[in-house]
């Protein structure tokens, strides 16, 4: 791989103290992407690494929610900004800055625990513990119904914002005239690649809904359409409290440590038990409104592997399923199944950051063979087609931005 230009990727997009996703389209902080790229900096730039996890945490809201996007400073080119989220300034408990309603998957904890077992800065880990057990605690507290699963209330919250997985809840609602300009197709020719207005419709009208209802959880809880148990959320949350239970026990606390490893343990049964489709042979989400699973074929439901949640039946059964993923020039496609779209963003193509997540899970379960088929296509798409935002698992083309963050990050975390 060519490490020198991922590097200088990173280096572009770096602003002070944060590392933007792309320069044309998403200009801003966003959560699980500076945990992604903290991950590939961490041999590269520990600085830099360590840097990027702080200043995300510093948006870290006084509940503890750590925000899907901080907007640290005025860029164009992206909607919605902090005007159409509303949230305010007095919710931040280190700093002063606007951010987004929302969360995205919890990255940041095993990303914080990769960065400190590369550089071994205590003084990073004590610097993290707090924000991180704030973050894992809210969660719990205004998340989740039962102590054991954790929901979201957006698509965008998932980080696979136009999954067919989520086509169910939105259609049964209506968002009625919602008047916007979007700003990620300014370019005609990524038309085909990017969600639709039907989708965007309703990301902003669940936007609105959360401002009009002064992002107050409770009432969000009752009133939102969409309430999802996510099983790429709910596997990374198992990863993030086994995390915080690694950082606590290296940190000498061992009443932290215990409790998050048996909270691990919790959420990974409850992903196993109650979350496993057997038929489809792999872990899907469920719609908490309409009280129903939404069984789709998406990469989502392969990366519980990382949270070990699988019985060996389970995995066993999940061995088909993979077939079913792998049958593609290049491996793994977000999506297969009758909506697949082989360029639309989460409808298909292959992204770097899943691939990871999978690669890593593989590994976990011992299906080594599948682990380094899912790295040598990474790195083969990497090589062909630079460092793009999603690539077409048929032919590979890359798609989206060029120069993305996730992607330059990851190749040297793949190289290192
Ligand atoms: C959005 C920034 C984000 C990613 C998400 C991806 C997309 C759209 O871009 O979200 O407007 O937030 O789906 O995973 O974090 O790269």
């Amino acid at each position: 791989m060519d490490t020198d230009t991922a590097r200088s990727v990173l280096e572009a997009n770096r602003r002070d103290g944060y590392t933007i996703p792309s320069a044309t389209l998403y200009p801003f902080q966003w959560n699980w992407d500076s945990a992604f790229i903290a991950v590939g900096l961490a041999h590269a730039d520990p600085a830099a690494a360590k840097r990027e996890i702080r200043t995300l945490l510093d948006a870290r809201w006084e509940n503890g929610m750590v925000p899907q996007i901080a907007f640290w400073s005025d860029a164009e080119g992206y909607f919605p900004g902090p005007d159409e989220w509303r949230v305010g300034t007095d919710r931040t408990v280190h700093a002063a800055v606007e951010t987004s309603g929302i969360t995205q998957p919890p990255m940041v904890v095993p990303a914080a625990r990769y960065v400190y077992e590369v550089t071994g800065d205590e003084a990073f880990r004590d610097s993290v513990l707090p924000d991180l057990r704030a973050y894992c605690e809210w969660w719990l507290r205004e998340r989740s119904d039962d102590g054991e699963l954790v929901w979201i209330r957006h698509p965008w919250a998932t980080g696979m914002d136009d999954s067919p997985a989520w086509v169910g809840p939105l259609e049964r609602f209506d968002p009625g005239e919602v008047s916007y300009v979007r700003e990620d197709r300014k370019d005609d020719d990524l038309a085909d690649q990017r969600p639709t207005d039907w989708d965007y419709d309703r990301y902003v009208a669940l936007v609105r809904q959360g401002r009009e209802l002064d992002w107050d959880e409770a009432r969000l809880r009752e009133a939102s359409p969409f309430v999802v148990e996510d099983v790429l959320t709910n596997a990374l949350f198992v990863r993030a409290c086994e995390s915080l239970a690694a950082l606590s026990a290296d940190a000498s606390d061992e009443s932290e440590a215990t409790r998050w490893r048996e909270q691990a343990e919790t959420t990974r049964r409850a992903l196993s038990d109650r979350r496993f489709d057997d038929e489809r042979g792999l872990f899907v989400s469920y719609d908490l409104v309409a009280d129903e699973p939404l069984p789709a074929r998406s990469i989502a439901g392969l990366v519980p592997t990382l949270a070990g949640a699988p019985t060996p039946d389970q995995f066993d059964r999940m061995r088909e399923t993979l077939d079913s993923f792998f049958d593609y020039d290049y491996a793994v496609p977000s999506y297969v199944g009758p909506e697949m779209d082989t360029d639309r963003y989460w409808r298909g193509p292959v992204w770097l950051n899943t691939n990871w997540l999978v690669e890593r899970g593989l590994r976990r379960m011992g299906a080594e063979t599948a682990a380094a088929r899912v790295r040598e296509d990474s790195l083969s798409l990497l090589e062909r087609e630079g460092f793009r935002e999603y690539f077409s698992p048929e032919t590979g083309a890359g798609r989206g931005s060029d120069r993305f963050s996730w992607s330059a990050a990851l190749s040297l975390a793949w190289d290192g």
